[in-house]
């Protein structure tokens, strides 16, 4: 445990999906709650001595609403997942029969194993109908996404990605889904921070469901989040019989109580400045990288995410590579598919960078400059690519 508090000191910390979390978060997880078993949900547990708990996990519900701005009388929200991809495959189980149809962006597209993936279980007990980006513009191509609805009508249809730099159309994928009578889940787990912030349009106005991890942007512990818009389909009840007794066992409480503590530091305007930071750091990232001859997908980014091309059709090297030599010098990224991927996941064309974690360590538009010189200066004497211009 000291050796990786020390490694994550020393470098520079890229992967899109990490952050670094309060002193008060961390405590909470290290608190005596992790004794404590909770099956149930408040006012309805299975063990007895919940006094603190029931509080505890009613607080964390009541933050996560007010956070993102909802209603308790038109929105419902689960706070026990363990993480995203329990959050996701609960929500199939709830809503979706089994073996029915679920409309998701490939994952070499940028979507999550999650989204119906076959060597998941969200594409073995349901059956995925896969979308991808635009061939020319790296982007989400509505006409096409709502042709492929209409042609497999999904029951479900998933928006909110893992590796798309760019903003999402929440209203077009609400009126495709519309077309079809499919239901609009979001997975915002990347974007969730940036949405709490008023960095990144915010999916509720359209979504009929939002799931979301909380330790990425929104920089909380390992868990997930599940909001369900209330109405008389009843999603919500239906959902919370899925994660519990439908998938999970008793909730980790320590898990929760960080949650409450971190929706409750996301509200502050403090978390407002740093979602707006995340992004200009993004922005300043890719610019400079663009600068300095490499290629990044879809050519910039609206989020904490970029996807750099680095093998480039051969100049460049391939992003496993490229991932390596940069941990060798300090800077932690992962490889990353590319959309047209004309190499393997486990050998990809790319390499996927994000912001949050270094905007949490204070870094910005000027340590942004330094450090795509650095990648650039790791990467460039390994490639045949044309140096850019500096
Ligand atoms: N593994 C996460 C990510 O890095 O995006 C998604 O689950």
């Amino acid at each position: 445990m000291k050796a990786e508090k020390e490694r994550q000191k020393k470098v520079i910390n890229l992967i899109a999906s990490e952050n670094f979390v309060s002193a008060d978060v961390l405590a909470a997880l290290g608190s005596e709650l992790t004794n404590k078993y909770s099956e149930g949900y408040p006012g309805h547990r299975y063990y007895g001595g919940q006094t603190f708990t029931d509080k505890i996990e009613i607080l964390a519900q009541k933050r996560a609403l007010k956070l993102f701005k909802l209603s308790p009388a038109k929105w419902h929200v689960n706070v026990q997942p363990l993480s995203g991809s329990p959050a996701n495959v609960a929500v199939y189980l709830a809503l979706v029969p089994l073996g029915g149809k679920i409309m998701g962006m490939s994952l070499s597209h940028g979507g999550h194993l999650t989204h119906g993936h076959k060597v998941s279980i969200s594409g073995k007990a349901w059956q995925q109908v896969a979308y991808g980006v635009d061939a020319k513009s790296e982007q989400l191509n509505y006409e096409e996404i709502k042709a492929v609805a209409e042609k497999e009508k999904p029951a479900l249809i998933v928006a909110g990605f893992t590796a798309y730099p760019r903003v999402i159309d929440f209203k077009k994928f609400r009126e495709i889904a519309d077309s079809v009578g499919a239901i609009l889940m979001v997975d915002m787990s990347h974007v969730a921070g940036l949405v709490a912030g008023g960095a990144y349009p915010t999916p509720f106005d359209y979504a009929d469901v939002v799931t979301t991890t909380v330790h990425k942007t929104l920089r909380g512990p390992r868990s997930a989040l599940i909001f369900a818009k209330n109405d008389e389909r009843e999603l919500g009840k239906k959902i919370d019989k899925a994660i519990f007794p439908g998938m999970q066992g008793g909730p980790h409480m320590n898990q929760i109580a960080a949650v409450a503590i971190a929706l409750k530091e996301a509200a502050s305007p403090e978390f407002k400045k740093y979602a707006h930071q995340i992004k200009k750091n993004a922005s300043v990232l890719a610019e400079e990288l663009v600068k300095l001859g490499w290629r990044i997908v879809s050519g910039g980014t609206d989020s904490h995410l970029i996807l750099m091309d680095t093998w480039m059709m051969g100049k460049g090297i391939a992003g496993s590579v490229a991932s390596k030599l940069l941990e060798k010098a300090g800077i932690i990224v992962n490889m990353n598919t590319i959309p047209n991927e004309t190499r393997s996941p486990m050998d990809p064309s790319g390499i996927r960078l994000g912001t949050a974690a270094e905007t949490t360590r204070g870094k910005r538009e000027k340590d942004m400059i330094a450090i795509a010189r650095k990648i650039d200066a790791v990467l460039r004497g390994k490639t045949s690519k044309k140096k850019g211009k500096k």
